[in-house]
């Protein structure tokens, strides 16, 4: 089995999230230049948002770089076609399965990493020629599933033969270790890019994440298909509230994806939806992304871990 820095020609076995409304060109070549898989974060954009960040991220990095797609965007399929259009090579998805893509992508030559938040679809995913599944933990910020990264990662390393990259809670070395003793063969982190110079977010989000402590996320929506994790403020409270009283489900999403609008470019920490992983306690201060991958990741071998268990 391919490692992923040979798949993906990187330098570090790490993907950054897809990060719908802040993963643009300015974080994602920020990522590719120091040496992980930078991603632009299709979003809720539409493919013409989509377009103009792969011509700015051509300009900003001459390292590999791929596109999130965010499969409950109404311009997902639209945003499908783009990628082939353009060359991309890599492509992740979230929130949903790809499978109506899988076969155009693959005739495309694209290396095609699909979130999964279950054993069942990594199984489907890996059938369909995904090269790699990530396993994404419902301790990740933004639209989760309801497995552990501790539980999920090695239920799938076991059932799928294609490389897993474990995602959920990951924001130091103690994190990637963990990670790679489950079986995973690279990392996915989110949050712990948020509280980084280039991330594109207004100051009072990446000031929220650094205060956060270990209890201060909470998932709204559980009631709904979409759950979503944020950091607890007023407007996860209504969201809650509104949920509990039977509010449809589209409504909400309005809300969600309206208010983190709010949160990354407003920085209302009110009625913003600040979408943030439980390792947010972890992240105290703001680095540069080249910091981050670098105190992931540099020297981490020296750990031996021989652990004596008994
Ligand atoms: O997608 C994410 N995280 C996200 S997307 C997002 S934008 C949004 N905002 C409000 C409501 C909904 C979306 C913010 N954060 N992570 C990857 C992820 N994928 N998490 C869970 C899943 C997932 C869930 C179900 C992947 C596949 C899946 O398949 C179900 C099926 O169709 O079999």
């Amino acid at each position: 089995m391919k490692n992923i820095c040979e798949l993906l020609d990187i330098k570090y076995p790490v993907i950054q999230g897809g990060m719908a409304n802040i993963a643009t060109s300015e974080l994602a070549s920020a990522v590719s230049n120091a040496g992980g898989l930078g991603l632009i974060g299709a979003g809720g954009y539409d493919a013409n948002w989509v377009k103009e960040e792969i011509d700015k991220m051509r300009l900003l990095t001459d390292k590999p770089f791929g596109v999130n797609i965010m499969l409950m965007s109404p311009h997902a399929k639209d945003i499908a076609k783009l990628v082939i259009d353009e060359g991309i090579k890599i492509v992740t998805t979230g929130a949903g399965s790809p499978g109506i893509y899988m076969d155009a992508w693959k005739k495309a030559g694209i290396i095609v990493i699909p979130v999964v938040p279950s054993a069942a679809l990594a199984r489907r995913m890996e059938k369909m020629g995904a090269d790699a599944v990530i396993c994404e933990g419902t301790e990740a910020g933004g639209h989760i599933g309801e497995l552990a990264t501790m539980a999920l990662v090695p239920q799938v390393v076991d059932q799928v033969n294609i490389p897993v990259i474990a995602a959920g809670g990951i924001a130091d070395q103690r994190g990637v270790l963990a990670a790679f003793a489950l079986g995973a063969k690279g990392i996915q982190v989110g949050t712990v890019l948020l509280a980084t110079k280039e991330c594109p977010i207004h100051e009072n989000y990446k000031l929220k994440i650094v205060a956060a402590k270990d209890s201060d996320s909470i998932v709204t929506g559980r009631q709904t298909k979409a759950p979503v994790r944020v950091l607890k403020n007023p407007m996860a409270v209504k969201y809650n509230d509104l949920a509990s009283q039977g509010v449809a489900l589209e409504e909400l999403e309005k809300l969600t994806l309206g208010s983190l609008r709010r949160a990354v470019f407003d920085g209302d920490m009110t009625l913003g939806s600040i979408m943030a992983g439980q390792i947010s306690g972890l992240v105290k201060e703001i680095k540069t992304v080249k910091e981050v991958l670098s105190d992931l990741f540099d020297h981490v071998n020296q750990y031996k871990l021989n652990l004596e268990v008994m």
